[in-house]
């Protein structure tokens, strides 16, 4: 056989052989997408759960509607890190946030003696956080220490919180019906207009000492 047919043939196979291979490839590429990130998992307090059934329940659904999927959790751990570890596990299945209803874990972080709330810590789920930080090995249960570790010191996800507990209320369940009433009820582009004269007109008002509408 000449050495121009050998090469031919040599190249029809190569060809014959990446021609059945792309197809197997494309599919095999395509069954290890990672999920798409708009997973929000809500949490809610596990002894206001039932009496906010269907309030949580449709607040999931307008999340839903909204293009996210989500899921509720009823939550009773009182341990940051345990929660932490749930957002951690969780990312993986494309979590890009979570909501937390009613009175959940709350970390704190000490900078140089100022102790302050820190929702960071659940957002940075790849970074180090330490409590107990030399020359203070205080392990009070109150971070100390944050640093990337082998991710990095930027947050992965989003962290928002609905609790009107610390308010200077007494019916906590009303208020977060209320709330929850409020916030699925549909303003209508429609309407946008005549809301943002209505606010004007009622401004314009005030400040000539009119009555407002
Ligand atoms: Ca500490
Ligand atoms: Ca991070």
């Amino acid at each position: 056989m000449k050495k121009s047919n050998k090469i031919l043939i040599v190249l029809v196979l190569c060809i014959i052989f990446i021609g059945a291979t792309i197809p197997f490839t494309l599919i095999n590429f395509s069954g290890t997408q990672p999920p798409q990130p708009n997973y929000v998992r809500i949490y809610v307090n596990s002894t206001i759960y039932d009496q906010l059934y269907s309030e949580i329940t449709q607040y999931k659904q307008d999340v839903i509607n909204q293009g996210y999927t989500a899921d509720i959790i009823a939550w009773s751990n009182n341990s940051i890190y345990d929660l932490k570890q749930d957002l951690i596990n969780s990312y993986s299945q494309g979590l890009v946030g979570a909501v937390l209803i009613g009175q959940l874990p709350i970390a704190q972080f000490d900078y140089l003696g100022s102790i302050f709330a820190c929702d960071f810590f659940f957002m940075d789920l790849d970074g180090f956080w330490f409590d107990a930080n030399p020359p203070i090995p205080l392990n009070d249960g109150i971070l100390d220490y944050h640093d990337n570790s082998t991710g990095d010191l930027y947050p992965e996800i989003w962290i928002g919180r609905i609790n009107p507990e610390c308010l200077t209320i007494t019916n906590y369940t009303q208020a977060y019906k209320d709330y929850f009433n409020r916030n699925h009820m549909p303003i209508e582009l429609a309407h946008f207009p005549a809301l943002i004269k209505h606010y004007y007109i009622s401004m314009i008002r005030g400040l000539d000492g009119g009555v407002s509408i």
